[in-house]
């Protein structure tokens, strides 16, 4: 890492940060609850009864957009579509009904045997040509159920089939996550877990995390010129296209790092910052306090173009591509670490993250060997994420009024996109595919429970 590159990170923080001050988030820092953080499943599965939407998304710059999504029963409006969370074996039934003024569809990569209406979902040719990649509900009001067994577990996605270059732009698009089971005695299946409990990701114990520590990134990005235009019902002009807003889960940094259904997103209920304990090295005395597994990130990449997501503080251990496992029983393990985790255009990545304080810094036994910028030559906007001292559960000194990030001196480590123009929001750096990686200290009280 070159010092341009540094310095740029260090800007984009303080930007980040100084952002932050005047959004009201300062709510993240509180206990994180169920549903806080962390993946959103719609509940009701493994049937799922869904209706395309029409609504409005908000910019971190005030920009107010209008889209398309999906809304269901529990929940009006909202971008991405709902996350699909079913178990490996369930017959997964969803019934669209579709509000637009055009035809859609939903086509579901890397599932296989798909029906539409009880009949293979085929593409649909009309007068030689190619109309749509799967049967259609019709415009204003028509429905379509799409089945299918969810026989091999992974993260996948959903989208449109129907002019997707459009559609899926304009929102409709969502994750569908396959739990691995394994059948007991009896032949029932049931989640696999490791021999500690743990979830895991695929059939593996390798590829097992810690409870509560799933989190998803699903990558997309908004010309708001196509959005107005199709709001106000004109042509658009696709060679004119340049998207303007990057989203993790249909929200822009620093909206990424708000919790979950957070009351000032109602049409974005997905956060999407990552959240861990610091793992403690065996030997060390905290070794019973902290994360023992890793977190696990499932990301997904709709859009049209390739993503290199950068994660600082720890290289991430991709575990699977699309929803196949490079780590099984009976091949070689595959995974490999990555410090930019590769996710094609309309492809899915699996890794795990976790943290560790390698070098055992303390400020008595092991000092950090340099010295440390003292308190007025921070800069105070950035403080929000920095607690004034570089050992992990420690507070220095804080600004008059800084403490909403501070809770139990807990790190934050940037998490975005290193193609650096999809860190922005209209052009204006940082902000965009840009999130936060927050790492609490083992054996800090005053961290949150979860
Ligand atoms: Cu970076």
């Amino acid at each position: 890492m070159n010092l341009t590159r540094i310095t740029a990170f260090t800007a984009g923080l303080a930007c980040v940060a100084a952002a932050l001050v005047s959004t009201s988030v300062g709510s993240a820092s509180a206990a994180p609850t169920a549903s806080s953080e962390g993946i959103l499943c719609q509940p009701g599965g493994p049937t799922f009864t869904m209706s395309t939407a029409t609504g409005h998304i908000s910019m971190p710059d005030g920009n107010v957009l209008f889209s398309w999504g999906f809304s269901t029963d529990t929940h009006g409006f909202e971008l991405p579509g709902p996350a699909l969370c079913v178990n490996q074996g369930d017959n997964v039934t969803i019934t669209l009904t579709n509000t637009l003024d055009e035809d859609t569809s939903l086509v579901f990569p890397g599932q296989s045997g798909v029906l539409a209406d009880g009949q293979p979902s085929l593409p649909v040719v009309n007068a030689g040509k190619v109309t749509s990649l799967a049967p259609v509900a019709t415009k204003n009001g028509g429905s379509v159920t799409y089945q299918f067994v969810a026989d091999a577990p992974g993260t996948y996605l959903y989208q449109s089939g129907t002019d997707p270059a459009k559609q899926v732009e304009m929102g409709l698009y969502g994750a569908i996550i396959v739990r691995p089971t394994t059948k007991d005695a009896a032949g029932i299946p049931q989640l696999t877990k490791d021999a500690n409990g743990n979830p895991q990701a695929y059939g593996d114990p390798r590829t097992a995390y810690q409870p509560t520590r799933e989190f998803l990134h699903i990558l997309s990005q908004v010309d708001p010129k196509l959005h107005l235009a199709v709001e106000q019902k004109k042509p658009f002009d696709w060679s004119s296209y340049s998207a303007k807003y990057f989203l993790i889960n249909g929200r822009s940094a620093p909206d990424s790092v708000s919790p979950n259904n957070a009351s000032w997103l109602p049409s974005q209920p997905q956060g999407s910052m990552v959240h861990v304990t610091e793992q403690v090295q065996p030997g060390v005395a905290r070794t019973a306090l902290g994360d023992k597994m890793p977190a696990l990130v499932r990301y997904i990449n709709v859009m049209p173009t390739d993503a290199a997501f950068h994660p600082h503080g720890n290289t991430e251990r991709v575990i699977a591509e699309d929803g196949a496992s490079l780590d099984n029983a009976t091949l070689p393990d595959s995974s490999y670490g990555k410090f930019l985790v590769d996710v094609g255009s309309n492809r899915t990545v699996d890794a795990l993250f976790a943290w560790t304080n390698v070098e055992n810094y303390d400020p008595v036994a092991n000092p950090v060997p340099v010295q440390i910028a003292p308190f007025q030559d921070v800069l105070t906007s950035a403080s929000t994420w920095y607690a004034m001292s570089p050992y992990l559960g420690q507070t220095g000194e804080l600004p008059a009024g800084i403490a909403s990030m501070n809770v139990c001196g807990e790190y934050y480590h940037m998490a975005h996109n290193h193609a650096l123009q999809f860190a922005t929001n209209y052009g204006a750096s940082f902000g965009g595919q840009m999130t936060l990686i927050r790492i609490d200290p083992a054996d800090s009280l005053l961290c949150p429970a979860s």
